[in-house]
């Protein structure tokens, strides 16, 4: 059976990069094509002065400037201090501008697709320390309502920027804490309308106090953020911490920043990380910091850094060879304990000359798992994905691979299958004739077994079964072709499949359902018992919203069905509702 990884290899670490105002010397055109011959992909937009002012198509164009190279704005983050604002009642509207700035931050955000927004606190003014208390005060409370109005724009983290200086909060440990532990609870208490809030450590800053003397060094800091960092900026410093640049060689040489430790310090924080991705973006210093107007060679020190932070952040060659095993640990074990409902978009859906750009943008908005139909023109007729596809896809993706066979004679499949790597095969009962054998050779190789049923077949096929089976496919539509209507009995069959595998089995075994999994069909067939929902034309690819927004409005069914679930439960159960 499929062993699931424990958590010290479950981190993926990725190097993105912070655009920061790179249009002001180059463009993000120049930074782009870059970045795709290096093979990034994320980027963090990094604010400039005009963002704020800019109209939504600019950002809109922005995005599919990089989608079409592969790239994905999966976080907004400001470059300056641009919020110092919050820490101020003094003066004409300093709060209320700053405030202004943040929510228009946050609309960018949305526009250009990220799920992070962050920010630098910004500095309380450093000859007025006093204020400091007082200030703080005020920007936990704007970030409170702010992470309503995140919320409501499809945002998941706002992120703060620990650490940079004493002036600038959080930057001691038991700052970091307590500002960490009051917004964590404040989500907690309202966890459907609030973003969580999670830390974009710099691992260049370390605190030394007015003396000079340093007091934490940059891995102290990094220590006492590790419960809450969602985000990481890459940059490298001096010992005292007073410059900031690159990993160019030369600039290797003089800098303090250990990657590799940074790594590793990570990989084995990863129980208490909040995130089981992690992208460490690199600042560009020289258009950030202006200093450097005749310089020519940004491109070179740039492609040098990001090679060497690619080659010692990201994970060793060694573990991505194997994004099977890291991948299986979203599909959960026991349905009783893990009542998550999963979301598997059906990859026939996608737009298949944008599928890399599709495929990452809804791994960004958080599917569980990939659903590939495989046809082969005689079972049902139609041919969507081949083994080629299936094959390029793999590399590009740690979510898990569940595969649809809508096909005679499985069997060569199902090694093809196993060699390419995959988590779940499901056969139709209708074409296996030795069903148990069949569905034990999927598992001898250590994959889930699944089993389907087109609609008019009858729940007692797999009766006799059910100790060779993960999980059944029920469909809901007959099989082949995506944008069909939903065949009537079908929530009917739902529930009387989860009556029996629960009656007859002392385990969980799942339940898939697949065809017209829509807006509106979701609330039943989650409450009927529906575990996995194959997600196509209906929901996640409809056409008429972006993918984003149609992940968020599945969220939102699987939530109206799942409590109708607990009220059916509580009925069954004699609780009072
Ligand atoms: C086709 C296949 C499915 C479809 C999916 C489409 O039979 O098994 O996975 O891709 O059902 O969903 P929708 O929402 O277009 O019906
Ligand atoms: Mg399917």
């Amino acid at each position: 059976m499929i062993t699931i990884n424990d958590k010290q290899s479950s981190l993926e670490l990725a190097v993105g990069v912070k655009t920061d105002p790179i249009e002001y010397r180059y463009s993000f055109a120049w930074l782009f094509d870059l970045l795709e011959e290096e093979g990034v992909r994320y980027l963090q937009l990094g604010t400039f002065f005009e963002l704020y002012q800019l109209p939504d198509d600019y950002f809109r164009d922005l995005r599919r400037q990089a989608e079409d190279r592969g790239l994905l704005f999966a976080s907004v983050f400001t470059a300056h201090r641009e919020l110092g604002g919050f820490f101020r009642d003094d003066g004409p509207g300093w709060e209320s501008i700053a405030r202004r700035n943040y929510e228009r931050l946050i609309e960018v955000a949305s526009l250009v697709g990220a799920t992070c927004v962050g920010s630098n606190p910004g500095a309380v003014l450093r000859d007025r320390m006093g204020t400091k208390g007082h200030g703080l005060a005020k920007y936990l409370r704007h970030t409170k309502e702010l992470m309503a109005f995140a919320a409501d724009h499809g945002i998941e983290w706002l992120t703060i920027e620990p650490m940079s200086c004493l002036a600038e909060p959080p930057t001691l440990p038991e700052e970091m804490h307590a500002v960490a532990e009051d917004l964590a609870a404040y989500h907690d208490s309202r966890p459907e309308s609030t973003c969580q809030v999670g830390f974009c450590v710099d691992v260049a800053h370390g605190y030394a106090n007015a003396d000079g003397r340093v007091i934490h060094d940059h891995l102290d800091l990094l220590q006492s953020a590790l419960p809450w960092i969602s985000e990481i900026h890459l940059k490298n410093t001096d010992a005292m911490f007073n410059a900031t640049f690159g990993f160019a060689p030369a600039e290797r040489e003089k800098g303090v920043v250990d990657l590799a430790i940074i790594r590793e310090s990570l990989k084995e924080a990863s129980a208490v990380l909040p995130v089981k991705r992690l992208v460490g973006y690199l600042e560009i210093g020289g258009p950030k910091l202006g200093r450097d107007y005749t310089d020519t060679k940004l491109g070179d020190m740039l492609r040098q850094s990001l090679r060497w932070c690619r080659q010692t952040f990201e994970a060793t060659a060694d573990e991505t060879a194997k994004p099977l095993s890291r991948a299986v640990e979203n599909i959960p074990a026991h349905r009783e304990n893990q009542p998550r409902i999963l979301i598997a978009p059906s990859l026939m859906c996608a737009d298949m000359c944008r599928l890399e750009s599709d495929v990452h943008q809804l791994e960004s908005a958080g599917v569980d798992l990939w659903h590939l139909d495989i046809i082969d023109g005689h079972f049902a007729p139609n041919l969507p994905l081949g083994l080629c596809a299936i094959e390029q896809l793999r590399p590009k993706t740690a979510k898990p691979f569940d595969v649809h066979l809508m096909v005679d004679h499985p069997d060569w499949l199902i090694d093809r299958m196993a060699g390419i790597g995959v988590e779940s095969i499901c056969v139709h009962v209708e074409a296996c004739p030795h069903l148990e054998r069949t569905l034990q050779r999927i598992r001898a190789y250590g994959i889930r077994a699944g089993a389907a049923l087109n609609p008019a077949t009858s729940l007692s096929t797999i009766e006799w079964v059910l100790h060779a089976l993960d999980y059944v496919v029920l469909m809901t539509v007959n099989p082949g072709f995506a944008g069909q209507k939903l065949v009537a009995g079908a929530i009917e069959k739902i529930t009387a499949c989860r009556q029996m595998l629960d009656t007859q089995m002392d385990r969980s075994i799942l339940i898939e359902v697949d065809g017209n999994v829509s807006f509106a069909n979701i609330p039943s067939m989650v409450a009927a018992g529906a575990d996995i929902l194959v997600a196509g034309t209906s929901s996640v690819f409809s056409k008429a919203a972006t993918l984003r927004e149609n992940m968020t409005q599945v969220r939102e069914a699987i939530a109206q069905g799942l409590s109708c679930r607990n009220v059916t439960a509580d009925v069954l159960h004699g609780v009072a509702v």
